[in-house]
């Protein structure tokens, strides 16, 4: 630990914190997961050979082969959305805060940033991360910003406000059914927190990412990001915050993320569904690395910011064991890079898995024992890999 510490004052001191691949080979080796002299990558035989990280223009997925420190660069940070880009005048941008407030606000970026400023180190993922997407629909940044809190104290919540809506400047046709009729409304991409979720101090509102201001993917002006949350609470292109009594009904609040389960309640098998919120507990194994004797596993852990217990990796179904979490990425909400130095790996193919457990014991489960959850949305089930060795 005491060493550890030194590299990271040493980092510091540099001003190097979070960049680490090239200076790692003139700075003590610890569990930095940057490629290090003569180290090379063991490709996976099981990727796909379709996978393309840039299908599109606006969509993009993170080839996590590549990570090589804490901080996901924004030029490769995931990116998705449902409604496509909008066009926001930065110029024009106000955010407004109407509804249950005793003064409806309406904050330039300007006015937002005299509030102050602070880093929160946040990582995420896509409920939608899965196997299909070599888990690379997530990443970590170190965002700048504001506590939601600060602007919700200038508005003044009205006692009886009990839903807070918040919503992009993305819009699309959407079609509402209500028992036998459809109705056409354009509508904002919108989602909600609750009263508790909302003053809780930590919801955050960010405008830049990596110490740079925030691209047009990563929703600028303004965005959303409630730490330990499944990436779409995180609402970009932030236009308006709506205080109300009710609670929001919205497509992609209460129909599109929700999860399926079928579960024991009482003793009868029932069928349940929840709204898509925390994540939930899970470790993948992102890269394979030698130096020609000896092969590094490298990998990232994404939750809901309860400490972790321990990250173990499995080869061809033998013991567990554990892995070594990074002292570089130690922030509650951000993601934890671990690594795994694996000895006498034989020729031929392998299967490497991991899993993680938190220190309230939970354990990130197998795809089997997932099987009572019937739709695709939270599958944080163990990521076996495929690697040939020479
Ligand atoms: N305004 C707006 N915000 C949004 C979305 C959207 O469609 N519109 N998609 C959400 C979803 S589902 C995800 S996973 C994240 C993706 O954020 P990123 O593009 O910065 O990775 O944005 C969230 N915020
Ligand atoms: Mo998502």
């Amino acid at each position: 630990m005491a060493l550890e510490q030194s590299r990271r004052d040493m980092l510091k001191t540099l001003g190097l914190a979070g960049i680490g691949l090239s200076v790692a080979a003139n700075l003590p080796e610890f569990v930095l997961p940057a490629l290090a002299q003569g180290e090379t990558v063991v490709p996976f035989s099981d990727f796909p050979a379709n996978f393309n990280p840039n299908p599109n223009a606006t969509t993009r997925t993170f080839d996590i082969r590549k990570i090589d420190g804490p901080f996901t660069p924004a030029d490769q940070f995931f990116t998705t959305q449902h409604y496509g880009h909008p066009t926001v005048d930065l110029a024009a941008f106000r955010l407004k805060v109407t509804g249950m407030v005793a003064s409806p606000q309406e904050l330039s970026l300007d006015a937002l940033k005299k509030l102050g400023s602070r880093d929160l180190v946040a990582g995420f993922e896509c409920s939608g991360n899965s196997p299909r997407l070599v888990q690379g629909f997530a990443g970590n940044g170190k965002w700048t910003g504001i506590p939601l809190r600060l602007v919700l104290d200038r508005a003044g919540v009205h006692r009886d406000a009990r839903e807070f809506v918040f919503f992009g400047a993305d819009k699309g046709q959407e079609e509402v059914e209500w028992r036998t009729q459809k109705f056409t409304v354009e509508q904002q991409f919108g989602r909600s927190l609750t009263r508790e979720q909302a003053l809780s101090g930590e919801p955050f509102l960010a405008w830049a990412l990596n110490g740079q201001p925030l691209t047009v993917h990563q929703g600028a002006p303004l965005r959303l990001l409630v730490p330990g949350w499944y990436g779409v609470a995180n609402v970009k292109w932030l236009s308006n915050l709506h205080v109300q009594a009710e609670p929001y009904m919205g497509k992609f609040q209460t129909r599109w993320y929700r999860t399926l389960r079928e579960e024991n309640i009482g003793g009868v098998t029932m069928p349940k569904e929840t709204g898509v919120s925390k994540m939930r507990l899970k470790s993948v194994i992102a890269r394979v690395t030698t130096t020609g004797k000896a092969h590094k596993v490298t990998g990232y852990i994404l939750n809901d910011g309860t400490p972790i217990r321990s990250v173990e990796v499995q080869v061809d179904g033998g013991q567990w064991q554990r892995a070594t979490l990074s002292a570089d990425t130690s922030d509650t909400y951000g993601w934890k890079l671990f690594t795994w130095d694996w000895t006498g790996a034989t020729p031929g193919e392998h299967t490497l898995v991991s899993r993680v457990t938190d220190t309230n014991g939970a354990v990130q489960p197998t795809a089997a024992e997932l099987a009572n959850k019937k739709t695709f949305l939270e599958d944080n089930g163990q990521f076996p890999r495929k690697i040939t060795i020479a």
